[in-house]
This record gives structure tokens, C-alpha cells and sequence, in this order.
């Protein structure tokens, strides 16, 4: 039995073009995702049915924090983009929606309800690899 590369190491490979061929590969697994979330995690702050928590869109295509820890109930999550190129935040779960573009220096904020814990992955669709979570528990 061979272990397959993470598509991580993957993008360590000195030359582009096997790199690329190697994450098309592994997109062809169907099980990978939009990819490892983006680093640091904040704890969303409040009760379980008015908890607020804050993403931001940074420099490097990246959202700081790229993990938001919640509970069951409802949640008030703010986009804020810090960064000079629009960003938006949308939920692989159609069900949750998306928080419209945001330009630099503007916030908008979506008001999510969850009901089951679980994990919740949100990406923006203008960059592969900004790519977030709600963590719920
Ligand atoms: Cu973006």
C-alpha cells in the first residue's frame, strides 16, 4: 500500500509544471477539497444564539483568522477585508450563502444559523487557496 502525497507537499516541488500536474492529480481524488484552511483561529464571542466572530481578507490572498470556533445556534460572522484586492466569502454549503464582495477597507456580515456541529468551509471565489472554516461544536 503506497500513502499518496498531501497536495501540499506537492506544491513544494521545485518544478511548477510537475507541481501542477501532481495537484491535478490529487483534485481527481474528489476528496480533497478547496484545501488546508488558512492559519489562526478565533473563538467566536457571546451566547450560543448571539455569537459574533470576525474574518479578515489580508495581503497574500489569505483570511486571518482562517478558523472560526463556534456552538450550535446562531452566529453573526463579519468579512472585513484589510487587504487592496476585493474579497468574497462563500459557503461550500449552499444552504449557508456568501457574504457579497468586499472591497478594501469595507466589512459586511452574514447571519448564520447551525444546527448540527460540524465543520463549515468557506472560500473566496477570485483565490484558489483563501480558504476558511467554522468550526462547530
Ligand atoms: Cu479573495
Amino acid at each position: 500500500m503506497t500513502l499518496l502525497h498531501r497536495p501540499s507537499r506537492a506544491r513544494l516541488l521545485p518544478t511548477a509544471l510537475l507541481g501542477a500536474a501532481l495537484a491535478m492529480t490529487a483534485c481527481g481524488g474528489g476528496d480533497d477539497g478547496p484545501g488546508e484552511p488558512n492559519g489562526g483561529t478565533v473563538q467566536a464571542e457571546g451566547p450560543a444564539d448571539a455569537q459574533t466572530a470576525t474574518v479578515v481578507s489580508v495581503d497574500g490572498l489569505k483570511y486571518d483568522p482562517g478558523t472560526v470556533e463556534a456552538v450550535v445556534g446562531t452566529l453573526e460572522l463579519t468579512h472585513r477585508n484589510a487587504s487592496d484586492v476585493p474579497h468574497n466569502l462563500t459557503f461550500d454549503d449552499d444552504a449557508l450563502g456568501a457574504i457579497d464582495t468586499v472591497t478594501g477597507g469595507q466589512s459586511k456580515a452574514i447571519t448564520l444559523t447551525f444546527s448540527e456541529p460540524g465543520t463549515y468551509v468557506f472560500v473566496c471565489t477570485f483565490h484558489s487557496g483563501q480558504v476558511g472554516q467554522v468550526v462547530v461544536s
